[in-house]
């Protein structure tokens, strides 16, 4: 698992070479933002239920055979796996953008998961739209400038959509 210091810390240790300068920049310039990418992830996390229940819920009304029966939402432990999985998948987008690094997301939670969801029959393209859902609902929550110092969060915006597109092309 990297984060966004110790990626270019392997990539430069690969070639035996220093820090460029363009990287000790780009990583100064993490630090001294870095306020905005706690906040992201508190917001998230805090509002990590109400993204997950108003995706599903958004996710069953277009697609309502999910949860007729013989579907794959349906009964109540399968519903239970699918709320579970979205708030999996939401969590590790979380520690992402806190490590600005994709590979936890990608090493523990998107590793083999189409291959688990073939095997299992979950459709994996209801799954990539569930985050698609949660990824509109995270960037609104996360973009909210109502209350705080507005400054400019389009590339911290840009990142955190970044690790949803990651996850609904994993499985979708
Ligand atoms: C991945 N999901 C399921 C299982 C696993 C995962 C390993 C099988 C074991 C179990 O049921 O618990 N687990 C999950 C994950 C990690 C992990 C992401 C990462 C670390 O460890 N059904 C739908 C929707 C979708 C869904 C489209 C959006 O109709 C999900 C939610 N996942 C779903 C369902 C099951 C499942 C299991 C319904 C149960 C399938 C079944 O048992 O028939």
């Amino acid at each position: 698992m990297l984060d966004a210091f110790t990626r270019v810390i392997s990539q430069a240790d690969t070639r035996g070479v220093y820090l460029s300068n363009e990287q000790f920049d780009a990583l100064s310039n993490m630090v001294a933002e870095s306020n905005k990418r706690m906040d992201v992830v508190n917001r998230i996390t805090g509002n990590a239920s109400t993204i997950v229940a108003n995706a599903a819920r958004a996710l069953f009304a277009e697609q309502p055979q999910l949860i007729a029966p013989g579907g794959n939402a349906y009964t109540s432990r399968r519903m239970a796996a699918c709320l579970r999985d979205m708030e999996i998948v939401l969590r590790y987008v979380t520690y992402a953008v806190f490590a600005g690094d994709a590979s936890v997301l990608e090493d523990r939670c998107l590793n083999g998961l189409r291959e688990t969801y073939v095997a299992l029959g979950v459709p994996g393209g209801s799954v990539a739209e569930g985050i698609n859902k949660m990824k509109e609902a995270a960037i609104a929550i996360a973009g909210n400038r109502e209350g705080i110092t507005p400054g400019d969060c389009s590339s911290l915006m840009s990142e955190l959509g970044s690790y949803f597109d990651r996850a609904a092309s994993a499985v979708g």
